[in-house]
Parts: structure tokens; sequence; C-alpha cells
């Protein structure tokens, strides 16, 4: 086999979850240039309608479904009808989630069971929904998109920092008890990427100058800027494919440096 034939997804079906914008669309879009069916879903139809027409506008030809990750029925009736329609899923990305910014003394016990319901507890419901499949066909791949917070604490993102450090273990153990049956499950961990989700940490203050969390992250990255969802790409290919074969339970950082660097010296 060629190297470049092991970066090829050409025949699998893969299926990323909340994936209408932002970085779940940017993986799917290299895993359809990569050869694989894309199958993605989200919470609402609005969502989906959108992200079904930007996939069109990519020339892409992506099922797009309405369903909540966190509820493990729904995602079982979804699995039994991708696999009726599409095919057996070869590469799940767990990627929806939600984050909320509120200082911890301040959250509900309800907010934090939330974040912790999408970001973590839904990972678990979407794996276990395809593992038995994928061990019938003699493998597969799991890729859980993780964070900076998966390591690292900060002010206010409590509830994203317990469920993203918990992702990054549930990658371990999903990585210990079925990298028997041909299973790699690995995370990325994106840096600060723009998107939506970060939009608030990025906008402009009312005399034009930076948000100081902006300047705050560029300073912090030694890149010297923003991720883009486009960064993520590679390495979301790559972990889908057979050059990853021999790697499981991974974390790979895609943080243009973060986690490296201790800060700018005074
Ligand atoms: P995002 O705003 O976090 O959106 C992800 C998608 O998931 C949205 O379409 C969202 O719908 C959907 N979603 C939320 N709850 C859901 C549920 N219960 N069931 C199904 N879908 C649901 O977008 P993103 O910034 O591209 O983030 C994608 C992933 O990367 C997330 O897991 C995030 O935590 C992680 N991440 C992001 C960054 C970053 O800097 N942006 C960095 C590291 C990790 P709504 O629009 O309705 O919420
Ligand atoms: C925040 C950010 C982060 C990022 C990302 C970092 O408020 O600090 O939203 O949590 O989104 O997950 O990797």
């Amino acid at each position: 086999m060629k190297i470049t034939d092991k970066f090829s997804l050409e025949g699998k079906t893969a299926w990323i979850t909340g994936a209408s914008y932002g970085i779940g669309f940017a993986i799917a879009c290299a895993y359809a240039e990569a050869g694989a069916r894309i199958v993605f879903n989200d919470i609402r139809q609005e969502l989906v309608d959108k992200g079904l027409a930007s996939y069109r506008e990519k020339g892409i030809e992506a099922h797009g479904y309405v369903c909540d990750v966190t509820d493990e029925e729904a995602v079982a009736a979804l699995v039994a009808r991708i696999e009726k329609e599409i095919g057996a899923i070869d590469i799940l990305v767990n990627n929806a989630g939600i984050i909320k910014r509120i200082p911890m003394c301040e959250m509900s016990a309800s907010d934090f069971r939330q974040v912790i319901d999408v970001d973590l507890n839904a990972p678990f419901i979407v794996s276990k929904s395809v593992i038995p499949s994928m061990i019938r066909r003699g493998g597969g791949k799991i890729i859980n998109i993780c964070s900076m917070m998966s390591e690292l604490g900060r002010e206010t993102v409590s509830a994203y920092a317990a469920a993203k450090g918990g992702l990054k273990m549930l990658t371990k153990n999903i990585a210990s008890e079925y990298g028997q049956y041909n299973i790699q499950c690995n995370g990325i961990g994106p840096g600060y990427i723009a998107t939506p989700q970060t939009a608030p940490l990025r906008e402009l203050q009312e005399d034009g100058s930076r948000h100081p969390f902006d300047a705050f992250i560029i300073s912090k990255t030694p890149a010297s800027r923003w991720g883009d969802p486009e960064d993520l790409m590679g390495p979301a290919v790559f972990l889908a494919s057979p050059a990853s074969d021999f790697v499981n339970g991974h974390v790979l950082y895609v943080d243009g440096g973060i986690l490296a660097y201790i800060g700018k010296q005074p």
C-alpha cells in the first residue's frame, strides 16, 4: 500500500455529530474529500437544513438527521436508520458540544449537569451505540473532540473542563477496552478556534479595540493566532484512516503550541 493510500477513507461511512457548521463541518468536508460517505446530525431541523445547504455548496452529498445526542433511545433509533439507509458506521466523531461560561459558585447544578450531559455522557451514549457493530465488522475509528480544557482550567468553565477532562479519560478507556477488536479511539484537542462557540471571546470592544481575551489568547499561542476549523482537517483524517491503525488512546492537541508554552516573559 502506498503511503498516500493509507490516508484514504474510500468506501467508509463517517458519522460526525453536531456537524452543521464549525469544527464538525470542516472535519466532515475533509472526510468527504478523502472518500468517505458523510452522515451528520444536529439538534434542530434548521441546523440540519443549514448544514445540508453548506455541504451541497461544497459539492458534498451529506446525509443529515435531527437527533439529540443525549437521548439514548433517539441515538439507537438513528443508528438503526443510518445502517439501513446508508451503511454501517466505520468512523464516529463525537463533536457535538456546548459550553456555559459561568463562575462556578454562581452556576446551578442543573446547568453543570447539562454541560456534562452533552459533552461527556453523549459521547458515551453515541460510542456504545456503534461499537458492537464495529466489533462484528472487524474494527472502527472513534474520535472524541476534547479541548485545551482536557488539560487546563480557567475561570468560568468548571463544567466544560470537568466534561472535557472526563472525555479524555473516556477516550483512553474505550481504547483500552476495545483495542483488542481493532477499534482505535483517539481524541483531538483543538486550541482556541474561531467558531460561533468562541465568538463572545473575540467580539470587538465598543471603542473598536480587541477583546482582552482575544489579545490574551494571541499572546498565549506560539503561532500568534486563533485556529481555523480547517486546521483540524489533517489531524482528523489521520486519526480516521489506516495511517493511524496503531495509534490508540491518544489525544492529539492541535493548539498552535499553547500547551507547550509557559507564556511570554515579562
Ligand atoms: P459548537 O458551537 O460547540 O457546536 C457544535 C454543534 O453541536 C452545534 O451545531 C450544536 O447545536 C450541536 N449540539 C449541541 N448540543 C447538541 C445535542 N444535545 N445533540 C446534538 N447536537 C448538539 O461548535 P464548535 O465550536 O465547532 O465546537 C465543536 C466541538 O469542538 C465541541 O465539542 C466543542 O466543545 C469543541 N471545541 C471547540 C473549540 C473552539 O475553540 N471552538 C475548541 C476546543 C474544542 P447548537 O448550535 O444549537 O448549540
Ligand atoms: C473558553 C473556550 C474554550 C474553547 C476550547 C479550548 O471559554 O475557554 O470556549 O473552552 O472553546 O474548548 O480548547
